[in-house]
């Protein structure tokens, strides 16, 4: 059958299985969108590219299925190299597709030419430029089939204006994926497999460090059943939060920068670490020369270059964790680990005394108040939270449990302010029946703000809990800590945010005392629309514990225990 570059774009998509796109127009991409109007694909019209591909990461992440982002040439594809970066450092599965100038143009200079496959080549996983109507399904399959599999990622396909517009024979069949040299299904050897069974048998301090590629793999059952038949604690990535249930007795937490103290104290007196889908990056090791010093370490994981890169390990089973943990799991013996469990207990000390739930209420609104109060009234139902990057999103991090998979989306890697709001809303398209929350700084709330009126377009109820301290608070804690308290560029004259909201027809409320916080967030759960609720806390507030970076993971800088020290000691 004979169609156009631009409906076998579409066809290909629909075929694999893909019902939304999150894009915004142009002329490169025009035909395309003109070819939309046949399709049952539901395009999200979004107010910046960097929005779109945040959506799409977000719909990747609460669903596990590939995010898609479309825009036009030039200033459109540079617009969505942010997300791009950050879809590759957190191993989201994302296609971006698009719009490139005439084929017979490329090269000179034309308007709204731009070399985006030379951009993207270090921040996606594969990519793509295509100048052949004919050549459209064929990459259109393999991109989505690369971008899914193995260790997932970002895929861009750049399509020619001319390609979109030409006519070929279009046959789905012919156009499937065919790549030999690409091997995303490795398992490893049976010696591999006898070595880590050995290690764990002979390990009195075993802990397993839970990663984000457990929510990748589907492998939270396979998960538990190690612990439990081992008797063996379970540490958290941030990425990880969700893989193993936060009220679970073997959890622990989570690991590392703002982890909790008894967990890195845990990591650093184990004698073997148990790496799961997770890449030991930095914010997790701390100092490499003082790692976990007297640990063998295990590492599961599909990707080859991982292993070794930054921890050198014992034994490496390189595949997909699922299927590895289900060859392993059968030989994994049951051990009663319960002096090391109550040691690990003593760990804890005097953490609960530190805690800022349990200190004494000095009237101030503060944002782990915040974020704890929203976990007892929304834990029991589906809910998805999506955090920014800063202050708060450590605090999510401690303050709100997570029990199950997919039920915290965050930029982890790259850290990128902006995607809270635009990945909540893909959240939403790709779960409507979940209640999304997106927990964003007043900082990166201004970055991608515009998407406001995307969630109005969309009739989505996505809630949105901005934790307003006035200041780009993570930076100014570094400024606090490392550079004297001075604190520049980090003060922020912020709109008001009520009124901004209501100028978009969202319905919206201001909070400055700890006893409005729960009256507010059941009002806005109740609310049939968007809500956004503006957290008004303390200013000058500190995340704690923190590993100073490139401090040894032991040497917490910790709360002020109230029963010794006072804030100026
Ligand atoms: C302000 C800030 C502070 C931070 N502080 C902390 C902190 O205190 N603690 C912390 O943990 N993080 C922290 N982070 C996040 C940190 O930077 C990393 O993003 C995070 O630690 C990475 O977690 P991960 O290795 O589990 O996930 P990823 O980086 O996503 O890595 C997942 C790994 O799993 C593998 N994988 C994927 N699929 C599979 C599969 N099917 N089978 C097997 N393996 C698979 C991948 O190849 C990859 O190696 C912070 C980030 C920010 C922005
Ligand atoms: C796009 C981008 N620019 C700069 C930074 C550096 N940065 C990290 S956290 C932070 C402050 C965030 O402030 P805010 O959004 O108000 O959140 P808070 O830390 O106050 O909770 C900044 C500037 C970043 N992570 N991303
Ligand atoms: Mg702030």
């Amino acid at each position: 059958m004979t169609k156009t570059g631009a409906q076998i774009l579409w066809e290909c998509l629909e075929r694999e299985g893909v019902k939304h796109v999150f894009g915004y127009p142009g002329g490169a991409i025009l035909p395309a969108y003109d070819a939309l109007k046949h399709s049952k694909i539901h395009h999200v019209l979004v107010r910046h590219e960097q929005g779109a591909t945040h959506m799409a990461d977000g719909y990747a992440r609460a669903s596990g299925q590939v995010g898609v982002a479309v825009a036009t040439s030039g200033p459109g594809a540079t617009n969505m190299v942010t997300g791009i970066a950050t879809a590759m450092l957190d191993s989201s599965p994302v296609v971006c597709i698009t719009g490139q100038v005439g084929s017979k143009l490329i090269g000179s200079d034309a308007f709204q030419e731009t070399d985006i496959t030379g951009i993207t080549l270090p921040i996606t996983k594969h990519n793509y430029l295509v100048t052949r109507a004919d050549e459209v399904a064929r990459t259109l399959r393999e991109a989505i089939y690369v971008a899914r599999t193995g260790r997932p990622g970002p895929v861009l396909v750049d399509i020619t204006k001319d390609a979109q517009q030409a006519s070929c024979e279009f046959d789905w069949e012919a156009a499937r994926p065919q790549l030999p040299g690409y091997r995303p299904d490795l398992s490893p050897a049976a010696k591999e497999y006898e070595q880590a069974l050995e290690l764990i048998r002979n390990s009195k301090r075993p802990v397993i460090l839970a990663g984000h590629g457990i929510l990748v793999s589907g492998a939270m059952q396979e998960v538990r059943e190690l612990a439990e038949r081992g008797g063996i604690p379970v540490a958290l990535t941030l990425l990880g939060l969700g893989a193993f249930p936060a009220s679970h007795p073997l959890n622990l937490g989570m690991m590392g920068m703002h982890g909790e103290a008894w967990v890195n104290h845990t990591i650093q007196e184990a004698d073997l670490l148990i790496a799961l889908g997770m890449r030991f990056d930095d914010r997790v090791t701390g100092k490499l020369a003082t790692y976990a010093p007297n640990a063998k370490k295990i590492h599961l994981e599909i990707d080859p270059t991982e292993i070794n890169k930054n921890v050198k390990v014992d034994v490496a089973l390189i595949g997909d964790l699922r299927r590895v943990l289900h060859e392993l799991l059968p030989r994994v013996e049951m051990t009663d680990r319960s002096e090391w469990l109550d040691y690990i207990d003593q760990l804890k000390g005097d953490s609960a005394v530190r805690d800022i739930q349990n200190l004494p209420d000095s009237g101030h609104l503060y944002a782990a108040h915040v974020i704890n109060d929203l976990w007892r009234e929304t834990r029991d139902g589906d809910t998805v939270v999506v955090t920014d990057v800063g202050q708060h999103q450590m605090w999510e991090a401690q303050y709100y449990k997570h029990e199950k998979p997919r039920s915290l989306i965050t930029s982890g890697g790259l850290g990128t302010m902006g995607f809270a709001l635009p990945a909540g809303i893909g959240a939403k398209v790709a779960r409507p029946e979940a209640e999304v929350w997106v927990i964003v700084g007043d900082g990166g709330f201004q970055m991608t703000m515009s998407e406001l009126a995307t969630i109005v377009q969309e009739e989505l109820k996505v809630h949105i809990a901005i934790i307003n301290n006035g200041y780009l608070g993570m930076v100014r804690q570094w400024q606090e800590f490392f550079y004297e308290r001075n604190y520049q560029a980090t003060p922020l004259l912020n709109p008001n945010f009520v009124k901004l909201a209501e100028a978009y027809g969202i319905r919206s409320m201001a909070v400055t005392e700890r006893r409005q916080v729960v009256p507010t967030v059941q009002a806005a759960r109740e609310h049939p629309g968007p809500v956004l609720i503006d957290f008004k806390v303390e200013q000058e507030d500190t995340v704690y514990p923190m590993v100073a970076a490139g401090a040894s993971l032991h040497e917490m800088i910790r709360r002020p225990n109230p029963l010794e020290e006072t804030a100026e000691d």
